[in-house]
């Protein structure tokens, strides 16, 4: 089992890639440490303790990190995740007063070297507090086991400018510090997030199991409730899910899946129309040594199958979990609801469902009034427009804007 620090910015992407991570038995999450970057790091904090929450799993520690890159100022992506980072999904800060000073570089440090060559960083976000761990403590790189980022693009164009992925336009110093490093890096860029979503049937699927991770993975994208508005995300209504940073956890669970070749990798710092852009080497002619493993293409149908099992396989914590629940999902005594319920109302004239947990036994009692969902009468009932399997490499796709 491969023991990792997860570095994130929740972000819905993050949170398929977090489910996915949280859930699988071959990955020892040993803590999830935040950053800016879809988000301001406050808020990307609180939805990693939603994260951790709602997965059952709060026994990870959530540590917050970096409020801005090294240079200049931080881009959110607000426009895409909207501005709570997480879509629509509502859920609430399972412990809003525990924000404590930043303290992610600091324990990443720790983490690594207490344990020199077992620990592996899977980098979902700009790669601020990965660069400073570098700086700060001059053996963290001969002892991380590997580093594992999503960001750049090798031979496809950016998504926040023609040339630059988000997470490396968001700090390229910080970047080209990871790969300078002489650590085992690997980038998981556009080339093959580019290649990867959740299908209709996928989404479907999710949104039918009882699991509450498949549940919020929908609910944050609004599916099925949203699915006809072209006013947000319209790529992911028509194609299925874009979700960037799950190729990384995919990529460290099944390598297989994956076109990999060693290259010489820069990154630009000071191009007016270029900053942030992964300078590829793609052929050995001017002669730079290789310093990055570069994904270039992926099995798609593979990982969007793996994901949907792994976040549908999550449930609520088991009794005998020592790990106590969610409030939210919880009964008095800490133990996780038998079961969920649903009960009627009508939100400014619409009729909604409240989705609550249930208690039996000794355990009964009602955990809460604030609703863990609202869920339209339409969309429980309503089906997916467009039933159908994308093909893994589709036109359309491809054109998505990601
Ligand atoms: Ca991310």
């Amino acid at each position: 089992m491969e023991r990792i620090i997860i570095d994130t910015d929740p972000g819905i992407d993050d949170a398929g890639a977090l489910f996915w991570a949280l859930a699988s038995d071959a990955l020892q999450v040993a803590a999830l440490t935040t950053v800016f970057g879809n988000v301001d790091v406050e808020t990307a904090t609180a939805n990693a303790r939603r994260i951790v929450a709602v997965t059952g799993r709060t026994d990870v520690p959530v540590w917050r990190g970096s409020a801005r890159p090294l240079v200049g100022r931080p881009h959110y992506a607000e426009h895409i995740h909207r501005p709570g980072g997480l879509g629509y999904w509502e859920h609430p800060d399972p412990d809003p007063q525990s924000d404590e000073e930043s303290v992610a570089v600091r324990r990443m440090i720790d983490t690594v070297m207490s344990a020199p060559g077992e620990v592996s960083i899977l980098a979902l976000a700009p790669l601020t507090n990965v660069a400073l761990a570098i700086k700060l403590e001059p053996a963290f790189a001969r002892s991380v086991r590997r580093i594992i980022y999503m960001g750049g693009a090798a031979l496809t164009w950016g998504n926040v400018t023609p040339v630059a992925s988000a997470n490396i336009y968001n700090d390229p110093e910080a970047a080209q510090i990871v790969i300078d490093s002489g650590a085992p890096v690997t980038q998981v860029g556009l080339d093959v997030s580019r290649n990867f979503a959740l299908s209709l049937d996928h989404l479907a699927e999710l949104w039918e199991s009882p699991s509450p991770t498949a549940r919020a993975l929908c609910e944050m994208i609004g599916y099925p409730d949203r699915q006809d508005s072209r006013d947000e995300m319209p790529e992911w209504k028509s194609e299925g899910m874009h979700l960037n940073d799950v190729p990384c956890v995919a990529y460290a669970l099944n390598p297989e899946w994956f076109t990999v070749r060693r290259l010489h990798v820069d990154v630009e710092l000071h191009g007016e129309h270029t900053r942030g852009q992964t300078v590829v080497h793609m052929t050995d002619r001017w002669q730079q040594e290789p310093n990055v493993d570069v994904l270039l293409d992926i099995d798609g149908q593979a990982v969007a199958d793996a994901l949907t099992a792994a976040v549908s396989s999550v449930q609520f914590a088991p009794r005998d979990n020592p790990v106590r629940p969610h409030p939210l999902m919880s009964g008095p005594s800490g133990h996780a609801p038998a079961r969920r319920s649903t009960r009627r109302e009508s939100v400014r004239g619409r009729t909604c469902f409240t989705i609550q947990p249930v208690f039996t036994g000794h355990h009964s009692g009602r955990a809460t009034t604030r609703p863990a969902a609202r869920v339209s009468s339409r969309s429980r009932t309503r089906r997916p427009a467009r039933p159908g399997q994308l093909p893994t490499k589709s036109p359309l796709r491809r054109l998505a804007r990601t």
